[in-house]
C-alpha cells in the first residue's frame, strides 16, 4: 500500500481483513515504519501486505523525506511485489501521486491504482473524479473502506497481482537444474 499520508492506507487494510489490525488516524503522518501483514487463506500464508510510510506529509521536514525515500527506493529497487497505490478520489489531480505513478512505472513495479473513500463523493462528482482517474491512471478501483463498496474487485486484482512474476523473475535467466 502506497500512497498520501491519511489517503486511508490503514483502513482500507482493515476494511480488507475485516479486522482492526493497522492503526488509523485522522492526523496524518503516524505510520512512519512499515508494518507487514501476513494474510491466510484456506489455513496457509498466502501473501503479504504492507503498510508503507505515507509520502507528501510535511512534518518533519528534508530528513522525514530522505528516510522515506530511502526505505521506498530500498524496499522496490529488492523487487518485492507489487503495488497498490492510493489516490484520495475526491483529489484525483494530485502532482504527487502522479509523480509516485510515473516513479513506479519508470521502477518497472507492477502498480494498481485504488482511489479511496468512494463514500465521501456525491453520484455527480463520482462520474467527473472517476473519470478524471481513468484518463490519469489505467484502470484504477474505487473503494470505500466505510461501506465496502469495491473492496470484492480489489481482492480480485489483489490476485492478479500475486500471480505476476515480479520484474527480477521476470527477468532471471532459465534454473539450469529445472530444465531438461
Ligand atoms: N469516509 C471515509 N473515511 C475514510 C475512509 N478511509 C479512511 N478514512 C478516514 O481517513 C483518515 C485517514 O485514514 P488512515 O487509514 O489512517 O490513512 P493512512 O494515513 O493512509 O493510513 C481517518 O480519519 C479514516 O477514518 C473511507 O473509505 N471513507
Ligand atoms: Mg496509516
Amino acid at each position: 500500500m502506497v500512497g498520501r499520508s491519511n489517503v486511508g492506507k490503514s483502513s482500507l487494510i482493515n476494511a480488507l481483513l475485516r479486522q482492526t489490525v493497522a492503526r488509523t488516524s485522522a492526523a496524518p503522518g503516524k505510520t512512519r515504519l512499515a508494518n507487514f501483514y501476513e494474510v491466510a487463506h484456506d489455513g496457509r500464508p498466502w501473501c503479504l501486505l504492507v503498510d508503507l510510510p505515507g509520502y507528501g506529509y510535511a512534518r518533519g521536514g528534508a530528513a522525514a523525506r530522505q528516510e522515506f525515500d530511502q526505505l521506498a527506493a530500498d524496499y522496490f529497487a529488492a523487487g518485492r511485489g507489487s503495488v497498490l497505490l492510493l489516490v484520495d478520489s475526491r483529489h484525483p489531480e494530485l502532482d504527487a501521486d502522479y509523480r509516485a505513478f510515473l516513479w513506479l512505472v519508470d521502477h518497472g513495479v507492477p502498480c494498481q491504482v485504488v482511489a479511496t473513500k468512494l463514500d465521501k463523493l456525491t453520484q455527480a462528482e463520482r462520474r467527473r473524479h472517476l473519470g478524471v482517474l481513468e484518463r490519469r491512471y489505467s484502470g484504477p478501483l474505487g473503494v470505500s473502506a466505510q461501506t465496502g463498496e469495491g473492496l470484492e474487485a480489489l481482492w480480485t486484482q489483489i490476485a492478479t497481482l500475486l500471480r505476476q512474476p515480479s520484474p527480477q523473475e521476470a527477468e532471471a535467466p532459465p534454473n539450469p537444474s529445472r530444465s531438461i
